[in-house]
This record gives C-alpha cells, sequence and structure tokens, in this order.
C-alpha cells in the first residue's frame, strides 16, 4: 500500500474531530499541563509557514505531555479587533465583522489541516460579546481601583490615520510616510506604574529567556538617584533636577530644563524671552522620537537666568533643551559635561565649561568618562569632601549631605509611563462609562456594552471615533440624569491581557473563570511565541494579572511561568517574510504538496527553534523520504497490505539503540531541541531498515516516539499495527537506562603510526574532546614534548594518530 498522505490526514482530522480526541478533560485527578500559543490576529493575508512553527512546537509538547499521562490544555483563539480590519471597512465599506469571521475560518481551516491537537470546543474570540463584557468587566474594576483614570495627554496624533499611534508605533508609520504631531487629548490612562516594582521583581522566578527579561527590565527602567534643588538668582524659589549621580555634583557647569517645564517661560529673562518661546513652539511639534534619538544634534536656548551650585556657590546658566523629557524625574537636570555624552555634546556645541570630577583607574582616552568604576576628584568644601572615593561611597556621602542639609532627597524613578488606553476607532471594545451634562462619570451597569452598527468607519473630524456620530448610541438617560458615552475604545491590546484566563472556562456566563478550574490550571506551564511580544503584550498582561491576584480573581502572581521565543522562518532569500518581497511561503500551498506531516517535521528540522532559520522547499523533499521510509516499515510491500511485524528478537546492538533513541527523544521534546529528536529517530529508522529487523516492540516505539511530531502518519500505522483507537493517549515508550547508557570505546593513539597508548571515550565524542584525551596519556605525552606536531589524524571510534617532527 502506498503511503497516501491526503487521504489518510483527512481520515485522522475527521476522526479527532468526531471523537473530540483533545479535549482537556473534566477531572482534576490527573496533573495538568497547559501549553498555549500565542493567538493570531486573523489577518486577510492568512498563514505562512514561519506562523506555523510556533504551532507546531507547542503541537509536539501537547501530545508528548498527554502521551506522559498529563490533562493536556491546549486552545486556540483569535485576537480579532484590530486596525486592519477597520481599514479595510473604511476603503470598502465592509463590516469589520465579516472580514474577521471570513480570516477567522481560513485560519481555523489551515490550522486544523496541520492536525494541531487544539481543543477547539474552548475556542474563543475577543470580538465575541461573550468575550469582551469581561475584558469591559476588567475595565471597571481598574476603574473602581483608581487605576484607570483620565487625563489630557499629548499623544503622537496620525494626521492620516485620524487616530492616536503609540510611542512604539511612531517609526513604522513615520516610515510608511505618514504624518504624526503632538497634540493634547482626552484619554483614558491605565496606572501601571503603581505594579512597577511588582513587575520588576516577579521576574526573578519566570523561566524566561534572559533577553525578555532584560528587556523588560530596561523597559521598566528602574533608576536610584537623587533630586537636588538649586536656588535660583533673581527668583527665590527653587530648581529640582534629578539625577542618578550625585557624586558629579562639583562637575556640574550648567542646568538643563525641557520645553515644558512650568518654568520655562517664567525663567526666561527679556532679553532671551523672544528665543525661549520660539524654541518651546518648534519643540512642541516634535514627538519623543525626534527628541530624544542619539543621534540627533542638540539643539537648545539659554534662559538667561542663574542657578547656584549649592556645593561650591557658583552660578549656572540655566538652559531649555528637547533633549530633556517632560515626563521623567523631574524634567529638569543639571550637565556634567565631561561625564555625560549628551550633556558634553551640548557643552561642546554651546561653548560652557567642562570640569572633570571623576577619574577612571585606568588610563582611559574617552572625552567623556561616563562609568561607575571611578573615583571622584576635585571634589571638596569646607564641608564634604569625595575626594578619593569609589562610586557607591561618593554617591551615598553626597545624597546624606544633601538631604542633611535639606536640599534634596533620594528617589527612585522608572522609565515605565502609563498606560494611554483609549483608541478613536470603532473596531474595539468600548469602554463602559457614561459623562453625564455635570461632567461626572458612572460605570455602565449593564455588560456587555456593544459596538452599534454605523454607515462609516471613518473617524470625525473632531478626532473621537466614528462612535460620536451614531446618536442613538451615544447618549441616553437613567437617575443620574441625561448621558453621552464614552466614544473611546480600547486597544488591541486589551483582549490579549487576559484571554489564558478564558481558555480555562470559556462558556462560563456568571464569571471571569470558575476559581476551582483556575486554581487546578494556573498557570499556563509554557508558552510560545515571537520575539516581538517580548514586552508590550507580556508586560500588559502581567500587569492586568497582578490586579486579577489583588481582586482575588486568579491564585498566582504572574501568568507564565515557561516563556519560548521561537526564531523567525525568513524566506528562501534570507529575508524576513513579507507581501512587498514577495517571498511569502503561505502554509496552504506547501501543506498541499507535501502534508502535514512532512510541513511539521521540515519546521522542526530546520535547525534549533530558537534560532533564526531561511527556509527551503527542497529541503521538505528529505523529511518527506524519511516519511516514506518509516511507512515501508510496516508496509514493506507496496501493493500489499500491512504487515505486521513479527516477535523476533532485536539484536543487541539494535536493542541498545532503540534505549538510547528512546532516551534522547524524551530528553529533547521535553527540552523543545526537536531537530536533534527528529536526527535520532532518522538514525534509528536507518538502523531498523539495515538490520531488516522486523522486532515489533522496536517498530512500535518508534511510532510512539513519533506520533508528537507526525501524528496522521503515527495514527494509521498504529492502526496498521493492529491498535483500535487513538494513539494521542497511548504511553511514551519508557527506556531502560543500563542499556541507553552511551557506549564506552577503546581509543589507539599511535604517534608517528606507531602505537604507544590507548584510552577510553564514549561514542560520538567531538574530535577535539579526543585530541585532548590523547594527548594527555601517560604513556604519548613522552613522545610528544618538545617536537613539533606536523598533523592530527582522528579516526571516529577508533584512533589518534600524531605526526610529529624533532
Ligand atoms: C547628572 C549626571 C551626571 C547624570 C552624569 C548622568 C551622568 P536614568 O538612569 O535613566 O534614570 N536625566 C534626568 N532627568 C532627565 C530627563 N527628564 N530627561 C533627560 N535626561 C534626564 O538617567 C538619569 C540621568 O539622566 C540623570 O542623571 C540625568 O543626568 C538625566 F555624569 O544627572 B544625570
Amino acid at each position: 500500500m502506498k503511503y497516501d498522505f491526503p487521504q489518510i490526514e483527512k481520515k485522522w482530522q475527521a476522526y479527532w474531530q468526531e471523537h473530540a480526541t483533545f479535549r482537556a478533560e473534566e477531572g482534576h485527578q490527573k496533573p495538568k499541563y497547559y501549553v498555549l500559543d500565542m493567538f493570531p490576529y486573523p489577518s486577510g493575508t492568512g498563514l505562512h509557514v514561519g506562523h506555523l512553527e510556533g504551532y507546531t512546537a507547542s503541537d509536539i509538547v501537547a501530545r508528548y505531555r498527554r502521551s506522559r499521562g498529563h490533562n493536556v490544555l491546549h486552545p486556540m483563539g483569535w485576537d480579532a479587533f484590530g486596525l486592519p480590519a477597520e481599514q479595510f471597512a473604511i476603503r470598502t465599506g465592509t463590516h469589520p465583522r465579516l472580514t474577521t469571521e471570513k480570516n477567522v475560518s481560513s485560519f481555523r481551516q489551515t490550522l486544523q489541516s496541520m492536525g494541531f491537537s487544539y481543543d477547539w470546543t474552548r475556542e474563543i474570540n475577543t470580538t465575541d460579546p461573550d468575550y469582551f463584557r469581561w475584558t469591559q468587566w476588567i475595565f471597571l474594576k481598574l476603574y473602581e481601583m483608581g487605576l484607570a483614570y483620565q487625563s489630557e495627554v499629548d499623544v503622537n496624533w496620525c494626521v492620516e490615520l485620524r487616530a492616536v499611534l503609540a510611542n512604539e508605533e511612531v517609526e513604522e508609520k513615520v516610515a510608511e510616510g505618514l504624518t504624526v504631531v503632538r497634540r493634547p487629548l482626552r484619554q483614558w490612562v491605565l496606572k501601571i506604574t503603581a505594579y512597577a516594582e511588582r513587575l520588576l521583581e516577579d521576574l526573578e522566578g519566570l523561566d524566561w529567556p534572559e533577553n525578555v527579561k532584560q528587556m523588560q527590565r530596561n523597559w521598566i527602567g528602574r533608576s536610584e538617584g537623587v533630586e537636588v534643588d538649586f536656588e535660583l538668582r533673581c527668583h527665590r524659589r527653587m530648581l529640582r533636577v534629578y539625577t542618578t549621580r550625585p557624586d558629579t555634583l562639583f562637575g556640574a557647569t550648567y542646568l538643563v530644563i525641557s520645553p515644558e517645564h512650568p518654568m520655562a517661560e517664567k525663567l526666561a529673562t527679556a532679553q532671551q524671552l523672544v528665543e525661549v518661546k520660539r524654541y518651546i513652539a518648534e519643540a512642541r511639534l516634535k514627538t519623543e522620537l525626534e527628541r530624544t534619538g542619539l543621534q540627533k544634534e542638540k539643539t537648545g536656548v539659554f534662559t538667561g537666568s542663574y542657578a547656584i551650585n549649592p556645593v561650591n556657590n557658583e552660578p549656572l546658566p540655566v538652559w531649555i533643551s528637547d533633549f530633556v523629557l517632560t515626563s521623567y524625574g523631574t524634567g529638569a537636570i543639571m550637565s556634567v559635561p565631561a561625564h555625560d555624552s549628551r550633556d558634553w555634546e551640548f557643552a561642546k556645541k554651546f561653548g560652557l565649561p567642562i570640569r572633570e570630577v571623576v577619574k577612571s583607574p585606568h588610563d582611559v582616552l574617552e572625552e567623556v568618562y561616563e562609568g561607575k568604576d571611578s573615583t571622584a576628584v576635585n571634589s571638596s568644601n569646607d564641608e564634604i569632601s569625595l575626594d578619593g572615593l569609589r562610586f557607591p561611597e561618593a554617591f551615598e556621602r553626597m545624597a546624606s549631605w544633601l538631604e542633611s542639609r535639606k536640599l534634596g532627597e533620594r528617589k527612585v524613578n522608572y522609565r515605565l509611563r502609563d498606560w494611554i488606553f483609549s483608541r478613536q476607532r470603532y473596531w474595539g471594545e468600548p469602554i463602559p462609562i457614561k459623562h453625564y451634562e455635570d461632567g461626572s462619570i458612572e460605570a455602565e451597569t449593564e455588560l456587555p456594552l456593544c459596538l452599534p452598527e454605523v454607515e462609516a468607519y471613518q473617524p470625525t473630524e473632531t478626532g473621537e471615533s466614528p462612535l460620536a456620530n451614531i446618536e442613538e448610541w451615544l447618549f441616553g438617560h437613567d437617575e443620574h440624569g441625561r448621558f453621552r458615552r464614552e466614544t473611546n475604545t480600547m486597544p488591541q491590546w486589551a483582549g490579549s491581557c487576559w484571554y489564558y484566563l478564558r481558555f480555562i472556562d470559556p462558556r462560563n456566563r456568571e464569571k471571569l473563570v470558575d476559581p476551582g478550574e483556575e486554581q487546578y490550571w494556573m498557570n499556563v506551564d509554557l508558552y510560545i511565541g515571537g520575539a516581538e511580544h517580548a514586552v508590550l503584550h507580556l508586560l500588559y498582561a502581567r500587569f492586568w494579572h497582578k490586579v486579577l491576584f489583588d481582586l482575588g480573581v486568579v491564585s498566582t502572581k504572574e501568568p507564565f511561568q515557561k516563556l519560548f521565543n521561537q526564531g523567525m522562518i525568513l524566506g528562501e532569500d534570507n529575508e524576513k517574510m513579507s507581501k512587498s518581497r514577495g517571498n511569502v511561503i503561505p502554509a496552504d500551498h506547501v501543506l498541499h504538496k507535501y502534508g502535514a506531516d512532512a510541513v511539521r517535521l521540515y519546521e522542526m528540522f530546520l535547525g534549533p527553534l530558537e534560532q533564526v532559520k531561511p527556509w527551503n522547499t527542497n529541503g521538505i523533499e528529505g523529511v518527506s523520504r524519511f516519511l516514506g521510509r518509516v511507512w515501508r516499515l510496516v508496509h514493506p510491500d507496496i501493493d500489499g497490505p500491512a504487515v505486521a511485524p513479527g516477535e523476533e528478537a532485536m539484536p543487541d546492538e539494535l536493542l541498545r539503540r532503540m534505549h538510547k533513541t528512546v532516551r534522547k527523544v524524551r530528553l529533547d521534546t521535553e527540552n523543545l531541541k526537536f531537530n536533534t529528536a527528529i536526527a535520532e529517530m532518522m538514525v534509528f529508522v536507518n538502523e531498523l531498515h539495515r538490520t531488516g529487523c522486523r522486532s515489533r516492540q522496536a517498530i512500535e516505539t518508534l511510532v510512539l516516539m513519533l506520533a508528537p511530531y507526525a501524528p496522521h502518519i503515527a495514527e494509521e500505522l498504529w492502526e496498521g499495527l493492529g491498535h483500535a483507537g487513538s494513539i494521542a493517549r497511548v504511553p511514551f515508550p519508557d527506556f531502560d537506562p543500563a542499556l541507553a547508557v552511551d557506549d564506552v570505546l577503546t581509543i589507539a593513539v599511535q604517534v608517528n603510526g606507531k602505537l604507544r597508548g590507548t584510552f577510553q571515550c564514549a561514542a560520538g565524542t567531538p574530535k577535539e574532546e579526543m585530541l585532548e584525551s590523547a594527548r594527555a596519556v601517560e604513556s604519548v605525552r613522552k613522545f610528544l614534548e618538545g617536537a613539533t606536531i606536523m598533523k592530527e589524524i582522528v579516526v571516529p571510534a577508533k584512533l589518534v594518530n600524531f605526526a610529529v617532527k624533532g
């Protein structure tokens, strides 16, 4: 019988669906395993082979865990609110709901054709009112807790899209040729900063890639410093700056405040006022990115005013510059050009003095020494001296001195900003708030608050969402009086902040999640997704999770215990896949041609999961041939039926090979090293063919190991071997540790072709290691000492020969 993968794959996909094979079990007796994918936004372009990589990986884990006796939760859903469907609606008038439905069904179709073992009874969609009523519910909890507030915020306003962009979206949009300006707008803001410390601390206990943790730490940006007050000459008040280097106070030669600083215009002397006003107006038009870009040339204007340096009573000119951010620290800094490169550039440009107060222990030739591996110099007055102190001591002494003089106080700052949570869009969760004529606001009592139908999806001229045009929806009346509904909707991040909780109990009408179910299933044991979510999605989700923890809705402090980022799959041209490059390989295309099992195996065989790697369609042929070889172990005769192998015994060598293979495949699968697990199975299959052994135990062991990787062929062969029902929960094979040990080999060591000694090593020991052991053999050493080694020859598993001279 031929290996007819299209028919076999269809057959088993139908079987799994009919028998609900992958439904998570109801009871809580078994140990659980929750393996989650970052759910996709169902875009119109469909899935490509890159998307399937992470999903294949998580599916192997899910199937493996089932075969190890776990009750597995492996769900899938749709992050379906979002801009593309809305923009398509603006262009074509098609309701985003219709676009979304169409795309979802095409995505679902592709994922099912891959044979992924999702529990489809738990499918969720963030745009479903039964789902987003809980997103709205969480928002109202945030509001009740004082963690959601309104504020006039300077936003990144995209003129063409008539929408607010997140800081991290600006660069991309500007690159697309759109105009982005700063403009104040009333926004809902979430107080994520209240959780900064916990978001930082709790990273420690997570099994996440170190680089992702570091990116989160940088994003939160905790810094310890001191706020210092400088007395203003002629102003009878103080100017407060934030510095992380109070130890450099003797080296401060001028101060800089941001253009939005409340004192900016007040400090301008009559002579400087025109210049100052012009500078402030110009700065307004720039985005934060334009202002703080490191490459950017510094600009600034002198106010005409001076402040006094408290350590030496020197007058320091006060400047205004847009590289100082209004929203960080106090919006004012003391400049130490000898030890801060931005200050140095600024001082050079405007001819301001530079004074060294920190010496590096090494002779560095840099003009600016920014390091902290240093000793203070030129830093004493009658009361305090830092000279000779290392950074931490100098910091401490100065901080204490300033505090004792009431000239400053220690302060912890975070880079993290509160989260601007409103969008002027239609296709998002409505924010369930009512505004009354007297200016008061109330929460919507009845959830879900659904989106009304609209005629046009364009935002209004004032920048409000299209909801502002729907009078019947917009206005209402209740016991408090007449109200207007909030027209802002939530950002796309909202729905993905808590979806992993809904999968646990997706149809609960009373609660977001049943506490018993939550306690059983949480945490997510393994979360697999792209590195592009290293910061925002993961930080926002962790924030909401902590809020839900404080509310008693969840029992764990963190949502995702282990995180894994798969490396991107590039196009065949080694470039990132993109429509514009024309190098996208659609999933359906390869699926149709090679079948799901071959695509799954190939994606995992491409290289280590975390690595970025190019696609190569020809490479699939290799794994297809491998599947053919596996098939022929059970169906040796193309025209005949399955031939069940006999009960014949395995030769000793093959038996050992089998146990080693099982051990390696288990270990590698648990460590997500799928490429090496597959390679090991390939070796085993070659051995089975080479020896012609027809042992039932050997062949069944192979089929069981292969099942998580290539489930369709495994099911079919399992059936062909005479078993009834699915292979999905048949226990994964065990190995005998005594038989799985690596063989110990005896290696001969020759010098110029003469046997001089031997040593022992494990099979598969790398060449370098063998050479090293050979050189260390006592009886060999004396022949190498003083001689020049001309050549080293290694015959694997057999011998090492040194060709020497002299
Ligand atoms: C004097 C100084 C001397 C500084 C020196 C650095 C090196 P982090 O670590 O990010 O907290 N700064 C303070 N507020 C600022 C603002 N609103 N906009 C731009 N820069 C600001 O950085 C804190 C340091 O960044 C502060 O320490 C301050 O410069 C600057 F050798 O003060 B420093």
